[in-house]
């Protein structure tokens, strides 16, 4: 099995999923959700979910922060994205977005809870292992591409691409 992500063949790697990540962020707040469901159930998130057939990513960005916290993200810009391969065969290509506006009230749902924070303090230790890698980044607005190696929820390896 796989212990780092050199050993992986990136060009002819295929994810079973695709998927988007939305991190709403206004006047040095970031808002996120603890998620209820899916996959990373009960860990902070930014919200998101995977491509519906026949969507863009971008599509499924706003349907995804839609359906999950009520609210419609604006100015989404896509910053970065992540190819995850867990050591299990799954495997997901995650488009990751800011958006500086939105409109509405966030509000809980089946799927998550919303939950603001100061962007100088993000809950790591309650989010996935990668997301202090390069959520700074994200927020920073640089742009980033990542590759990693996951068992279970624990990262194994990554290398990351910046700039
Ligand atoms: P259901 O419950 O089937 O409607 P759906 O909302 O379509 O699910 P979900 O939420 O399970 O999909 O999608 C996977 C989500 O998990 C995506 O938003 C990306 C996120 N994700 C997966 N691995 C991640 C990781 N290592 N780090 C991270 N987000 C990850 O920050």
């Amino acid at each position: 099995m796989w212990e780092r992500t050199d050993e992986i063949d990136w060009s002819s790697w295929v994810a079973a999923d695709i998927a988007t990540l939305v991190f709403v962020a206004t006047e040095g707040r970031v808002l996120l959700i603890r998620k209820k469901r899916g996959l990373g159930a009960g860990k902070i998130n930014g919200p998101g979910g995977r491509l519906e057939p026949g969507e863009t990513p971008q599509q499924c960005a706003v349907r995804e922060v839609q359906e999950e916290l009520l609210i419609t993200p604006l100015e989404l810009l896509k910053v970065g994205e992540g190819r995850f391969q867990f050591l299990d065969g799954y495997a997901i290509h995650v488009h990751v977005f800011r958006a500086d506006a939105y409109v509405g009230e966030p509000t809980e749902t089946d799927e998550a809870i919303p939950l603001w924070f100061d962007q100088a303090e993000i809950p790591y230790d309650e989010m996935w292992e990668d997301d202090e890698i390069w959520l700074p980044l994200l927020l920073a607005g640089t742009p980033f591409a990542g590759r990693f190696i996951f068992d279970g929820d624990r990262m194994v390896d990554h290398c990351l691409e910046v700039g």
